[in-house]
Order: C-alpha cells, then structure tokens, then sequence
C-alpha cells in the first residue's frame, strides 16, 4: 500500500451547500489532497462569500448558485460544470437544513422541505452525476448523514427520517452501481460545532452553558463538540482510491456516542 491511494490529484470534487460549515471544511480538506474544489449554494452572495473564503486559504473553488431541490437547476449546474471544470469524480452531498419542532406541531409542508433538502436533494445530484461517472469508469458519493440516521430524538423526525433515507439510499446506491466502480458511502458526524447547531450550544441568560451542550458532552466518550476539522480526514479517505472495496459503509465520526450509553449524571 502506498500513500499515494489517499491522493485526489486530478479529481474534480462537488461539494453541495460549502459555502461555510462542514461542507467547506470537506472541501479544503479534498483541495489539500489534489482535488479541483466545485461547490454551490443557494444564493449568490454565499457563493460570493464562499468564493473569498475559499480564496483565503489559497483555493481557487468554482462556485455556482443551484438550488439542490430544484432538479432543472441541478442538471444545468451540473452540465455547466462538466463544460467549465470536468466530470465529477467525487460528489459530497452535503447541503441541509434541519427544523425542530415538536412533530404535532410540524406542518407537512415543513416536514416535506426538510425531506426535500436532505433526501430528495442527495438522489436528484447523484441521478445528475451518475451517468459521467459510469462513462469514465469510476466514481465516489459521499452522503453526509448523521446521528439521526441512527437515533431519533425529540423536535427533530423530518431531519431524522430524512438522514435514515439517506442511509438506505447510500446502500442502493452502492448495491445499483457498485458494478461501475463508483463507491457510495455516508459520513455521519456527530454534534459538530457550525451554525446549525449554534442553538443548541447557546449559552444561558446566567452564563451558564446550554442544558444540550451538556448532554451530548456527558453523551460523547471523546467529552466533547466535534469540529469541522475532524470529519477532513474520513471524507479524503472516502473520496480516495484508498476506499475502493469500501461500499455502502456509513463512516461514523460522532467521538464515540453511537458506542456509549452516556456518562451518569
Ligand atoms: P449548515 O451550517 O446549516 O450549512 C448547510 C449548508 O447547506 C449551507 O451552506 C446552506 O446554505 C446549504 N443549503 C441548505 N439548503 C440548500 C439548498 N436547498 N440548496 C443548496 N444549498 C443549501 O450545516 P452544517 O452543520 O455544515 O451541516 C452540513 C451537513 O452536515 C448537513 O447535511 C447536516 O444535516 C449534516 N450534519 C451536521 C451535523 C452538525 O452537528 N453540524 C451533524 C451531522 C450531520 P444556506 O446558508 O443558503 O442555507
Ligand atoms: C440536533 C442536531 C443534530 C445534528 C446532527 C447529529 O438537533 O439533534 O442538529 O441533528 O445536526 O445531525 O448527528
């Protein structure tokens, strides 16, 4: 084994909703080991910050607005890409969006965008890069799932139901591709510390730490928030020729807590 299996150089990368948070961390970690960095967002002006970003750490990124939902605008910034970078070798779908409300009080029209976000999103971008991929001869999507994909929890079932479809839909992608070399697995961070889930890490009106904050660092044997920068290394390795017979794998990164009845109080 060499180390050159872990090298991206030469790949084009999408990386979906990395203007900031995991998905830009994903996306520098894939620049460090070769790959050209391509990600959207849904507005132009977080691609525009995404881009300066980017350009602050020396990452010449392709940037394009594309709502994931929208399956016209997918399969356009997908043909435009194809066109101005490359074929895609490597799909991240990333992008997501989470509500919490009490299920009887979530309207089906809330829990249809979560779901529209997080699972209809992740196979509409794989649908579109699918095809290239089989033509060259290889692949890799990776799905970024969650503990939810495991657990479900209070205020969160469309996040949830959406993360464990994307499970399922990470196993048929491998079981329905596999024959074509293109490897699809998930990454399922754990609490990580990015916008969303600023709320539950706000501190109290005394200064005391959130009552969440607390729990899930009494939850994780790691005693403590995971960062963006611990899910870089899993997704190069994901991404890397180094994980050719993994398939349909969901990597957790979550410090230990899917292993861990939590720590007593
Ligand atoms: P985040 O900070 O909320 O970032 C989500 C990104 O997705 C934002 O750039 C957002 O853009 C983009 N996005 C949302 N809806 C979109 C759409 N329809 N089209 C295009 N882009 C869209 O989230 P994060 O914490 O980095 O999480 C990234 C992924 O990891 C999500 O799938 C999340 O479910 C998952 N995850 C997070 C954690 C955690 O603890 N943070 C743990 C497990 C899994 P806008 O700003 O324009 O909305
Ligand atoms: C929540 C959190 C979690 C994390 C993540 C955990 O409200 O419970 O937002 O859902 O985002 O998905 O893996």
């Amino acid at each position: 084994m060499n180390l050159q299996q872990f090298s991206l150089e030469g790949k084009v990368a999408l990386i979906t909703g990395a203007s900031y948070g995991i998905g830009f961390a994903i996306a520098c970690a894939m620049h460090e080991a070769g790959a050209v960095i391509v990600f959207n967002d849904i507005k132009q002006e977080l691609v525009d910050k995404g881009l300066a970003a980017y350009a602050e750490k020396g990452i010449e990124a392709h940037g394009y607005v594309c709502d994931v939902t929208d399956e016209d605008a997918v399969n356009a910034m997908v043909q435009r890409i194809e066109q101005e970078v490359g074929v895609i070798d490597i799909l991240v779908n990333n992008a997501g969006i989470i509500k919490r409300i009490p299920m009887i009080e979530m309207t089906a029209a809330q829990f249809r965008q979560v779901i529209d976000v997080d699972l209809n999103a992740p196979f509409i971008v794989a649908k579109a890069v699918i095809p290239s991929m089989i033509k060259k001869g290889h692949g890799k999507i990776i799905n970024i799932c969650s503990m939810m994909s495991e657990l479900g929890r209070e205020t969160v079932s469309a996040y949830a139901a959406a993360k464990g479809g994307l499970k399922m839909l990470t196993r048929n992608i491998c079981s329905e591709y596999g024959e074509y070399n293109i490897q699809c697995n998930g990454i399922g961070p754990g609490y990580i510390g990015t916008p969303q889930t600023a709320p539950l890490r706000e501190r109290q009106p005394d200064g005391s730490r959130h009552p969440f904050d607390q729990f899930i660092v009494a939850k994780t044997p790691a005693a403590r928030w995971g960062e963006t920068a611990d899910l870089m290394g899993p997704a190069v390795f994901l991404a890397s020729d180094a994980s050719n017979f993994v398939n349909g794998h969901i990597l957790y990164v979550d410090g230990g807590i899917l292993a861990y009845i939590g720590k007593q109080p």
